[in-house]
């Protein structure tokens, strides 16, 4: 058995010889591609498909033709370096969180705050006071116009939009009052101060300070819709503003102290801080500070970050 096998190897050699070709077709090192048996050549013949092999010739061949060759990587190419900046500063912009627009003011108390606050808020877009009243009450731009009708201010009481600066018995109340700072531009048309009122309840209020009456309903001089006209206790004569709206005209008030510098008196201060915290910003009045924002381009941060009041001890 021993010797019958070793002549078939030895036959199955010889055969195997003679058809050497046919062997090593069949090997499996053919299938590897033709380029890897000789490494050297494809590049080489990149390089003879070139006039010189020296890199001043490869950049004269990439400015002078249109086939560069674009996969070989050489010290021409790192200039084109510039085209990985963008995919960098992309990459750079992902990961930012989009930054608060008070974010920068975290931390600072009064002066300071003040002092930022005003660089935030000054410098608006001022409009002219016509301007002013179209955006409250215009066909177009509605600021104070709700399903048709315009709310007083201190009364509650309501009348149908007509499209004039003057709808119905209404006009434009200054909260902060004319002849105390607010008569030449941009103080007279900031919408940040302009509320609509009743002519009455404007005439009413005129130059008098806000502040808590000691009187109480019809026994004060004057009242309608929860505000009221009387003398405070143990003081003169103020104005005292509904409940529902007076946080609004305290943070209009330290919204138009910090823009215009000018300062608050400090009975009616201590009054308006107490009637910030009782009626605090609603979704109505974070409404209009946004739709003001559109026509003016600043905002009352006093609404959209009512802790301000409290970092800052005079007004
Ligand atoms: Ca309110």
């Amino acid at each position: 058995m021993r010797r019958h096998r070793l002549c078939l190897v030895l036959f199955s050699l010889v055969l195997c010889t003679s058809m050497s070709a046919a062997c090593t077709s069949d090997a499996p090192e053919n299938n590897i591609p033709v380029d890897n048996n000789d490494p050297n050549n494809d590049q080489n013949n990149d390089d003879n498909n070139e006039p010189n092999n020296d890199g001043n010739n490869d950049q004269n061949n990439d400015l002078n033709n249109d086939t560069p060759d674009m996969g070989v990587p050489d010290g021409d190419d790192e200039p084109d370096g510039d085209d990985e900046d963008p995919p960098d500063a992309d990459m750079e912009d992902e990961p930012d969180e989009p930054e608060g627009p008070y974010d920068h003011l975290d931390g600072l108390e009064d002066r300071d705050l003040v002092a930022g606050l005003r660089e935030m808020v000054e410098d608006h877009r001022s409009l002219t006071y016509g301007q002013a009243r179209d955006a409250m009450y215009g066909r177009v731009a509605r600021i104070d116009v709700i399903d048709g009708q315009i709310e007083c201010i201190y009364t509650g009481r309501k009348v149908t939009a007509d499209g004039t600066r003057t709808p119905g018995n209404f006009n434009t109340e200054h909260s902060w009052p004319r002849s105390e700072g607010a008569d030449m531009e941009p103080a007279l048309s900031d919408l940040h101060h302009l509320f609509p009122s009743t002519s009455d309840s404007n005439e009413v209020r005129a130059t008098l300070p806000y502040g808590d009456t000691s009187c109480s309903g019809s026994s004060c001089d004057w009242d309608d819709g929860g505000s009221e006209q009387g003398r405070r206790q143990g003081g003169g004569e103020v104005f005292e503003v509904r409940q529902a709206r007076r946080g609004d005209i305290a943070r209009a008030h330290f919204y138009f102290s910090v823009r215009y510098r000018l300062s608050i008196e400090a009975n009616e201060e201590q009054t308006l801080r107490r009637w910030h915290a009782q009626d605090p910003p609603d979704d109505l009045e974070r409404a209009r500070n946004d739709e003001i924002s559109r026509f003016q381009r600043n905002r009352n941060p006093f609404i959209d970050v009512p802790e301000f009041v409290d970092r800052i001890s005079d007004f």
